[in-house]
């Protein structure tokens, strides 16, 4: 992130206007951050993870079989604009494809994860959440919930993604939708996505009422409540 200004003599306060705090809300929310994932490569590996090269699979044990023709995704909660896509609606929104880090907070990692879906930015212009929206509680079809602040679920390398390595999402990796946030541990990603609320308070989700951390930054090791 860059300073406001290079000029080190404009101290003076700028004017604040509608346009300039909603900028300022769009900057917390990391509209436009750019290269989220670009970390120096002695950062990459965060503390206390392990690099594997399969790619496990972890949720409640039971793999909710919902077929592409079945699957709905319900975007609402304090939005202006709440839609519910279906498979086909949700493939004819703009893609995109990304390259990204898995982190699970039982301490393994694996690199350079290619993802394609549809980008949370562009999710949240299409709903257009209300100034005061501050979280995201994510469902999924076998019941799982997690929560997160807009502002990382805004990061431009999280996606809501249909495909890995260029075939559809297998049924074990949450397939046929998916949320990606990789800069966090991966139980916020939630897999078999239902719906997406936008709110205005915080409400922990599965693990994260059962210890483990309400963020979950692999950075900064926040893997239990207690860290
Ligand atoms: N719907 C749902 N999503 C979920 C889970 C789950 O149990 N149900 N488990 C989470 C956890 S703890 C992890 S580590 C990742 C694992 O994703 P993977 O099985 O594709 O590796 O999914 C997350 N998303
Ligand atoms: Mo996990």
């Amino acid at each position: 992130m860059t300073a406001a200004s290079d000029d080190p003599s404009s101290a003076d306060a700028p004017p604040e206007s509608k346009l300039t705090a909603t900028k300022q809300r769009w900057a917390r929310e990391g509209r436009f951050l750019t290269g989220r994932h670009a970390r120096p490569e002695a950062e990459r590996l965060p503390p206390g993870q392990h690099l594997v090269r399969d790619w496990p699979v972890l949720d409640l044990g039971m793999t909710p079989e919902i077929g592409a023709d079945r699957w709905r995704l319900a975007l609402l909660g304090a939005v202006e604009n709440p839609v519910q896509w279906t498979f086909e609606s949700f493939k004819a929104e703009p893609q995109i494809s990304t390259l990204s880090d898995i982190h699970c907070v039982t301490s393994w990692s694996r690199y350079d994860n290619r993802f394609e879906g549809v980008s949370t930015r562009h999710i949240i212009e299409v709903v257009k959440p209300r100034d005061d929206v501050r979280f995201v509680v994510l469902t999924s079809y076998d019941g799982y919930t997690t929560n997160l602040p807009i502002e990382d679920f805004a990061a431009d390398d999280a996606l809501v993604a249909h495909s890995w390595e260029g075939r559809p999402l297998t049924t074990e990796h949450g397939g046929p939708v998916r949320l990606v946030v990789p800069h966090l541990y991966f139980w916020k990603s939630a897999k078999w996505l239902k719906r997406i609320e936008f709110a205005t308070t915080d409400r922990p989700g599965f693990w994260e009422q059962r210890g483990y951390h309400n963020h979950g930054d692999p950075w900064q090791e926040q893997r239990y409540s207690s860290d």
